[in-house]
C-alpha cells in the first residue's frame, strides 16, 4: 500500500510541474484532456508580471490598471500578480524569463530587447522621432507591428508599446552643452551595443549596466552620468546624486508589454480578448500618465538641479556627432526597416 501512495504522490507532483507554461493554470476542468472548449467549469489562471519601475512611475500604475481591468473582466478567473521595481531582476532577466516561461509577462525597454531580436535596434537611431505624435504614428502603425510580429521568433507575444519617454543626459561633473563636454566621462547606458556606440561617437566612455545597479553606481561615482527620461530621473531619485540634467531628448524609449507565447496561445479565446482589450485601455491610461509625469517631474527638479535646455545649434552638434549611428543600425536591421521608420 505504502509504495502505491508514494507513486501516486510523485505522479501528482510531476503533473503540477507541467501545468501552464509561463502562467499557471488552476481549477482543472472536468475533462482535463480537453483545451477547455467543452469545459463546464471556468478555468483559472495566474499571471506573474515583472517590471523595473518604482511605484510612482506610470509603468507601475499602468500595470495596476491592467490588473484591475483583467480581474474585473474575467470575474477573478485571471489573477494578475505584479512584481515591480526590479523584484524579479532587470530587463534582460525579465525577457529571458518570459521567453522560457518562468515569468508570464514583463515590460522591458526596447533597447535591451534588441539583444534578443535585433530588429528592435531600429528604435535606437538617435533623434528618430521629433515628438510623441510621430512616435505613436509609427509604433501604433504598420512599422511598429512588424517589430512586434518578429518577437514570435522568441516565443514572445508583444502586446503594444508603452511610454518610457525621451531620454535626457545627467551627470555630476559639468553643465554639458556640447559633445566635447563629455570627453572621457563614464556614462552608463542600457545593455545595448548601439547606445554604447552612440556615446562613443560623442567622445564619452560608455559602460552598460542594469537599471537596478545604477543609483548605487552614481552615488559611489563608479559612473559620472547616465541618461533617462525626466520621469525616471525623478522617480528613481537619480536627481539626488546628479547635479546637471541636459535636455538632449536624444532617443525615445518605449516599453513593450510582453507575454509568454506558449501561455498566451493556451488561453481560451475569451481570455485572449480580455488581455488584449485590457492592454489597449491600460496603454492609453499609462501613456497619458507618463506624459503628465514627464512635465511635472521636470518642474519638480528645477529647484534641486541645473536643467540645461540646449539652443538649436547646440542640439544640432549632438545630432551631427551621432549621424554614423544610422549606418551602423542599417547594417544590422537592413535598409527597408530603417526606411519604414525614418520616412
Ligand atoms: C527599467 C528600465 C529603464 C530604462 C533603463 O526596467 O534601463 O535606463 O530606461 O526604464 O527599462
Amino acid at each position: 500500500m505504502k509504495k502505491k501512495s508514494v507513486l501516486l504522490l510523485v505522479i501528482v507532483l510531476c503533473l503540477s510541474l507541467f501545468a501552464g507554461c509561463g502562467g499557471t493554470e488552476e481549477g482543472a476542468s472536468e475533462n482535463t484532456g480537453s483545451n477547455g472548449a467543452t469545459n463546464t467549469t471556468m478555468e483559472t489562471y495566474t499571471i506573474q508580471v515583472a517590471h523595473g519601475g518604482a511605484e510612482t512611475t506610470a509603468l507601475h500604475q499602468g500595470w495596476l490598471k491592467f490588473e484591475e481591468l483583467v480581474e474585473e473582466a474575467s470575474q477573478g478567473n485571471i489573477d494578475v500578480q505584479i512584481y515591480g521595481n526590479q523584484q524579479l531582476g532587470g530587463d534582460r532577466e525579465a525577457i529571458e524569463g518570459v521567453q522560457l516561461g518562468n515569468i508570464t509577462m514583463a515590460c522591458p525597454s526596447t533597447a535591451p530587447l534588441a539583444a534578443f531580436n535585433d530588429a528592435f535596434y531600429v528604435l535606437d537611431i538617435p533623434f528618430l522621432f521629433a515628438d510623441r505624435d510621430s512616435v505613436y504614428e509609427k509604433l501604433d502603425g504598420e512599422a511598429g507591428q512588424v517589430l512586434l510580429e518578429r518577437l514570435k521568433e522568441n516565443n514572445i507575444v508583444g502586446l503594444g508599446y508603452w511610454e518610457n519617454g525621451f531620454r535626457n543626459l545627467t551627470n555630476d561633473e559639468v553643465p554639458v552643452r556640447e559633445p566635447s563636454d563629455l570627453e572621457g566621462m563614464v556614462i552608463r547606458t542600457m545593455e545595448n551595443e548601439i547606445h554604447l556606440a552612440a556615446f562613443r561617437e560623442l567622445g564619452a566612455n560608455p559602460t552598460p549596466m542594469a537599471f537596478g545597479e545604477l543609483y548605487t553606481a552614481l552615488q559611489q561615482g563608479t559612473v559620472d552620468g547616465q541618461e533617462n527620461p525626466y520621469e525616471l530621473i525623478y522617480a528613481t531619485r537619480f536627481y539626488e546624486v546628479q547635479n546637471y540634467i541636459t535636455e538632449t531628448q536624444h532617443i525615445y524609449s518605449a516599453y513593450v508589454p510582453i507575454i509568454n507565447k506558449d501561455f498566451f496561445e493556451s488561453l481560451p479565446m475569451e481570455y485572449k480578448e480580455i488581455i488584449r482589450d485590457s492592454m489597449e485601455d491600460a496603454t492609453t491610461y499609462m501613456r497619458e500618465l507618463a506624459a503628465d509625469n514627464d512635465a511635472e517631474f521636470k518642474n519638480n527638479m528645477q529647484e534641486t538641479n541645473e536643467i540645461i535646455e540646449l539652443t538649436d545649434d547646440e542640439l544640432q552638434a549632438f545630432r551631427d556627432a551621432m549621424i554614423p549611428i544610422v549606418g551602423m543600425v542599417e547594417e544590422i536591421v537592413g535598409e527597408e526597416l530603417v526606411n519604414a521608420f525614418i520616412n
